[in-house]
């Protein structure tokens, strides 16, 4: 009998922190051994010449997320696991999103129901609290976490979505006694309908002005009102999908401050700008996602943030719509105002390259922060450590294989999801993924999508040890 199930055969194995030439054994969906020569396994891939990597985990995804009103999400949880899969990950971490009005149980469950039997790689849940009543803060919230929903989101903007700051001390002091981490969408919704009242009277209801609705400083002060309620409650928070340099500013003047606030950005913010919005006719509403893209400078911050450290993860919030579709961005017609347009945009197959080929290639940080920032931190952040991000004896052999040297442009008509569109559409990209495997079986072989719905399970996740307070706080005892 072979020793092994597989064998990963002569690759360059790289984790967070270090970089090797060995074999990858694996038995039972798990790493088994990793040795300078293995034994035969049942099956050999041989990965000379090329990178083996922790798969990627995008742990900010939405997925099947019904809106309530007429517009579809792209993606289910079958084409979105298959273009997560495509583009080099093995778990990713959606939403499950309550509703005004409908418990926080009923939400999961619903979730559950629409990737049951579905997914191709691993997946967990967030929730997206809505609607902090009593049943969500004293009963729901708690057993929930205790189920394995360890992370929530909070908005401070949208309609349907915003908390106020009353709602928010009380969402962040229900996680800091239950040890969730709380992720934050900061803009000020106050100040984004008062500008896009402003730009509609003036006449400005293009796609472009989407940016200009919802500039940097409406940002800052969101994030700046976040941080002061994390301190204030002592409880760790996650800024996510930062775009400008004034927000990483603000998580950068609280990290020195010694509070636990983390930080992080996405592809958009570093390869797209405002000016990507101008498309003739609705063609801007292609990149309409919020916070939006800016401008060169905040490009840079937002580098800056992933070189230094300031940010912990670096994920896609994929966020599909189609385009050409009542269902997604030209919900209300041809030409229709900014804000009637669905905010995000799709990127879960598009991250791990872009960063790869901007970022490493380019020499803009190196292999370990590449895999630390897509993979290992967010398996530490959202309570995989020891299971997912890494590739060490007993983890899941969870593993994406890298040609560092195959270029190509990002082309729709390559992609997996279910949009009709890529916002990177041209963009030459060097290294690509080429194998994906998920808990040892293989899900992308050569570039070609095998894996089979249903191979990916649900991940109940731990604590997030970044989730743990201070000890520092101005509540009473
Ligand atoms: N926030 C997200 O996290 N994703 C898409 C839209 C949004 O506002
Ligand atoms: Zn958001
Ligand atoms: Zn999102």
């Amino acid at each position: 009998m072979d020793s092994f199930d597989l064998v990963i055969r002569g690759g360059t194995v790289v984790t967070a922190s270090e970089t090797s030439r060995c074999d990858v054994g694996i038995r039972d969906g798990r790493i088994a051994a990793l040795a300078d020569r293995l034994p035969t396994g049942s099956r050999e891939i041989d990965a000379g010449g090329r990178l083996v990597l922790p798969g990627g985990i995008d742990s900010h995804v939405h997925i099947d997320q019904p809106s309530g009103d007429e517009t579809v999400m792209a993606d289910d949880f079958l084409s979105g696991t298959r273009s997560a899969a495509a583009g080099g990950n093995t778990t990713v971490i959606p939403f499950a999103l309550q509703h005004k009005g409908q418990s926080l149980r009923a939400a999961v469950s619903d979730y559950h129901a629409r990737a049951e039997g579905k997914c191709l790689i691993d997946y967990g849940f967030h929730l997206i609290v809505s609607d902090p009543n009593e049943q969500t803060l004293g009963q729901d919230l708690p057993a929930l976490v205790n189920d394995g929903y360890t992370s929530f989101k909070v908005f401070m903007t949208y309609d349907d979505l915003k908390l106020n700051d009353r709602e928010m001390l009380e969402v962040f002091d229900v996680a800091r006694r239950e040890g969730a981490l709380v992720m934050v969408h900061a803009e000020n919704y106050d100040a984004i309908r008062y500008m896009t009242e402003r730009l509609e009277r003036a006449g400005h209801t293009e796609p472009y002005f989407h940016g200009t609705s919802r500039p940097a400083p409406v940002e800052r002060e969101a994030t700046h009102r976040a941080i002061t309620f994390a301190e204030l409650v002592d409880v760790p928070i996650m800024i996510v999908h930062v775009s400008s340099g004034d927000a990483v500013e603000q998580i950068r003047w609280a990290q020195s401050r010694g509070l636990k606030i983390y930080g992080e950005t996405c592809p958009q913010y570093l390869v797209l700008t405002a000016e990507d919005l101008r498309g003739l006719n609705m063609e801007g509403a292609k990149y309409v996602c919020s916070p939006p893209p800016r401008d060169p400078e905040s490009q840079d911050a937002c580098w800056q943030g992933l070189a230094n450290g300031t940010f912990t993860t670096y994920s896609s919030d994929h966020c599909p719509f189609r385009y050409d579709s009542p269902a997604g961005k030209k919900r209300k017609g041809e030409r229709t105002a900014f804000r009637w347009v669905p905010n995000g945009i799709p990127g879960v197959e598009t991250r791990l390259p872009i960063l790869f080929s901007e970022g490493v290639v380019k020499g803009k940080i190196d292999l370990q922060q590449f895999v630390a920032l897509t993979s290992t931190n967010h398996a530490r952040m959202y309570g995989l450590a020891g299971r997912k991000g890494t590739i060490s004896v007993g983890a899941d052999a969870d593993i994406a294989i890298w040609d560092p040297e195959l270029r190509r442009p990002i082309r729709q008509e390559n992609l997996h999801h279910g949009a009709d569109y890529t916002p990177y559409e041209g963009m030459e990209i060097t290294g690509w993924p080429t194998t994906v495997i998920v808990r040892g079986g293989i899900v992308v072989e050569d570039g070609a999508v095998v894996g089979q719905p249903g191979h990916g399970t649900f991940l109940k996740r731990d604590l997030s040890p970044f989730a743990k307070p201070r000890g520092k706080t101005w509540l009473p005892g």
